[in-house]
C-alpha cells in the first residue's frame, strides 16, 4: 500500500495508454519491447513456481491461493502488500516501480512465485530447461471476453473498447493484448504433456475450491491441515477478496483504475456472458469456437 500511495503521482503521470507491439504476431504491451531480450533470456531456477494465465482468467485469485499455501494460511502475511507487488509479473515494467519485474524476480529469494500472461511459445526457455512447476488457469472464453471488455473500460492504460461488439471482434481475431485466447489455452494444454504443468479451470475452482486446492497441494507436494485449507478457501473467496484492499486494486488512483465504471473484482461468476452476448453473437461465437478448437481435447464449461 505504501508503494502505491507514495508513487500515485508517478503512476498517474507515467502509466499512459499501452500501445501494442507484436512478437510472433502476439500483441504485447509496447513497454515490453525494449526489455524483450532480457525477458526472454530470464534465468529461471528449478524451484520457481510459475503462474501462467490468459488475461482475466483468475490470475489474482490463483495468486492469492498460492500465496496462502506458501505462507501456511497466514492471512496477515498475505496482506503484506498489494498483489501486484507481492509477486513479479515476468514480462512487465510498471512506471511506479524502479525496476522491471524480471529484475525484481532476480533479486527475490527462493522459492519464487512468478506470474505471466505469455503464451507457452514465448516463455523464457530457461523455465522449460529448469523444469519449473507451472500452474496454468484457463477460463471459458465467453466470460473471459466479457471480463476483459470491462477491464478495458475501467483501466485508463488500456485502449477504450468502444462497445462490446467492437471488443468482441478484436477478441475473436486475437487482436487484444496477449493475442488469441484459443492459441493460448491450446498452447499450454499441449505443453502439459511434456512439462510439469497443473492445468486448472476457473469454473472448477469456483464449483469446488476444496477439490482444486487439494490438487494444487498434491502438485506442490505440500501438506496442510484441514483448518488451514478451510482458511485458504475462505480468504480467497470472491466476497472476501473483493473487500481486501491488498487484492482489489481500490488503493490505486482512480485515474488509472476507475472502479465506479467497473470494479476490478467485478462479478467473479461463470455465466455472466449471458448478460452480454446477443443470440446471434453467441451462435457465431460457438461456430468459430468449433473451428478453432477442432481436434483439441480441451473442454470448457460456460456456466456451473
Ligand atoms: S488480470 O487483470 O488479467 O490479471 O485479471 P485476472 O485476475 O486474471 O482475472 C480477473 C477476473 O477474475 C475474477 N476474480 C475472481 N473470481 C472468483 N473468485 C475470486 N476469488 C476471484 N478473484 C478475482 C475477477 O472478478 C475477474 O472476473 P470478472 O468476471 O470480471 O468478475
Amino acid at each position: 500500500m505504501a508503494m502505491i500511495e507514495k508513487n500515485a503521482p508517478t503512476m498517474e503521470k507515467e502509466l499512459k495508454l499501452f500501445s501494442i507491439w507484436e512478437v510472433d504476431e502476439v500483441p504485447l504491451p509496447e513497454l515490453t519491447k525494449e526489455l524483450w531480450d532480457q525477458i526472454y533470456n530470464f534465468q529461471a531456477k528449478p524451484d520457481d513456481l510459475i503462474l501462467a494465465t490468459y488475461p482475466k482468467s483468475g490470475t489474482h485469485w490463483m495468486q492469492e491461493i498460492l500465496d496462502m499455501i506458501q505462507n501456511d494460511g497466514d492471512v496477515e502475511k498475505c496482506k503484506r502488500d498489494h498483489s501486484l507487488h507481492r509477486y513479479p509479473f515476468l514480462e512487465l515494467k510498471f512506471p511506479h516501480k524502479e525496476k522491471p519485474d524480471w529484475v525484481i524476480a532476480l533479486e527475490m529469494s527462493s522459492p519464487r512465485l512468478i506470474k505471466t500472461h505469455l503464451p507457452s511459445h514465448l516463455i523464457p526457455p530457461s523455465i522449460w530447461k529448469e523444469n519449473c512447476k507451472i500452474v496454468y488457469v484457463a477460463r471459458n472464453p465467453k466470460d473471459c471476453l466479457v471480463s476483459y471488455y470491462h477491464f478495458h473500460r475501467m483501466a485508463s492504460y488500456l485502449p477504450d473498447p468502444q462497445n462490446l461488439e467492437e471488443f468482441y471482434e478484436k477478441f475473436v481475431l486475437g487482436k487484444v493484448f496477449y493475442g488469441s485466447w484459443f492459441d493460448h489455452v491450446k498452447g499450454w494444454w499441449a505443453a502439459k504433456d511434456t512439462h510439469q504443468i497443473l492445468y486448472l479451470f476457473y469454473e472448477d475452482i469456483k464449483k469446488d475450491p476444496k477439490r482444486e486446492i487439494e490438487k494444487i497441494l498434491k502438485f506442490l507436494e505440500k501438506d496442510i491441515s484441514e483448518e488451514i485449507l478451510n482458511k485458504i478457501i475462505y480468504h480467497t473467496s470472491f466476497d472476501v477478496m473483493k473487500q481486501n484492499p491488498m487484492a482489489n486494486y481500490t488503493t490505486w488512483p482512480t485515474s488509472i483504475m476507475d472502479h465506479s465504471i467497473s470494479p476490478f473484482m467485478r462479478k467473479g461468476m461463470p455465466g455472466d456472458w449471458k448478460n452480454y452476448f446477443t443470440v446471434a453473437q453467441n451462435e457465431e461465437f460457438d461456430k468459430d469456437y468449433q473451428n478453432k478448437m477442432a481436434g483439441s481435447t480441451l473442454t470448457f464449461r460456460t456456466e456451473i
